[in-house]
């Protein structure tokens, strides 16, 4: 359930029927609509998750992703895997890969709730998000290596990146599945709450996230995973060049005087 505060966004989101979008304040929670599917990635569905994350209203600030009924989702949607030429499955990878880059890529950062099965491509959906709040039902795997076929929505750039080669190997060769403190121990998910307590977290992270100077959210987002991956004499210029962009910006200017006035907050152990 969303908080009775969301209410629907209008308009073209309104329309895309395998997504449930609803905003309060700055705040946008998209949550895949296909329960009885167990959330399974249609090529509908992933169009549609395209498509809201490109249409998201200046207004918002952060994202919540979730998944409706008890699991966030089931990976691909097997009964659409059929028999394609090679060109097309290219197609329909690139296909994916567009629509969870809109989401890393974004304008604004978004949290994944996580519960239940978390597989295939449910968890690279959740790799392309900045955060991931784990309730204690969710477990993580990677069927595609039980099903025949490899990741296709850039599950091995983001998923080693995220627990390491080593461990994804694991997960696709041997159908070993993750529980929901393995996930935080191996640095899938950041948070890990109660069955039932997930959303309420994405909102309040989501809601943090929102009140960030946009300028420090955007080098979080589009400088940090390119950094990492410079060597370090071009990622410590392209650190300087951003720090700088960051730091003359108005927000970056009143922020650092209200906190030399005696007037923002300090920096507390939560
Ligand atoms: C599906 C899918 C799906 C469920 N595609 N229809 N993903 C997988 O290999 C995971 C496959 N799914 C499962 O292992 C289980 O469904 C779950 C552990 C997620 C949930 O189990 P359960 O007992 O709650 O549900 P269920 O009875 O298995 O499924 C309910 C319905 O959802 C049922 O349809 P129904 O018409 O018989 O009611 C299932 O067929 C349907 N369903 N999962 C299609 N995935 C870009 S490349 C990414 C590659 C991958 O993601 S590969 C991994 C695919």
């Amino acid at each position: 359930m969303t908080s009775p505060d969301f209410t629907p966004i209008p308009g073209l989101l309104a329309s895309l029927d395998l997504l449930q979008i609803t905003q309060s304040d700055a705040v946008a929670h998209v949550r895949l609509n296909r329960p009885a599917k167990r959330n399974a990635i249609s090529d509908g569905l992933i169009q549609q998750l395209h498509s809201a994350f490109l249409n998201l209203p200046e207004t918002v600030k952060a994202v919540v992703v979730s998944g409706a009924g008890d699991h966030f989702c089931a990976g691909l949607d097997l009964s659409e895997l059929v028999q394609r030429d090679i060109q097309a499955a290219i197609l329909h990878s690139r296909m994916w890969h567009a629509a969870f880059d809109a989401i890393q890529f974004g304008r604004v950062p978004v949290v994944a709730v996580l519960q239940g099965a978390v597989v295939g491509g449910g968890l690279e959906l959740a790799a392309s998000c900045q955060i991931r709040v784990a309730e204690d039902s969710a477990y993580f795997g990677l069927p595609e290596g039980q099903r025949g076929i490899f990741v296709g929505g850039g599950g091995s750039v983001r998923i080693p990146r995220l627990m390491g080669t080593a461990r994804m190997s694991d997960l696709m060769l041997t159908g070993r599945v993750y529980d929901a403190d393995e996930a935080e121990r191996y640095g899938l998910v950041q948070y890990r709450v109660a069955t039932g307590e997930g959303l309420a977290k994405g909102i309040a992270l989501a809601r943090k996230m929102a009140g960030n100077a946009p300028m420090s959210a955007f080098a979080v987002m589009h400088a940090l995973p390119r950094i990492v991956e410079q060597s370090p004499g071009e990622g410590l210029f392209t650190e300087a060049l951003m720090a700088a962009a960051a730091s003359s910006t108005p927000e970056a200017q009143d922020r650092l005087r209200a906190f030399l006035d005696g007037r923002a907050g300090k920096v507390v152990k939560s």
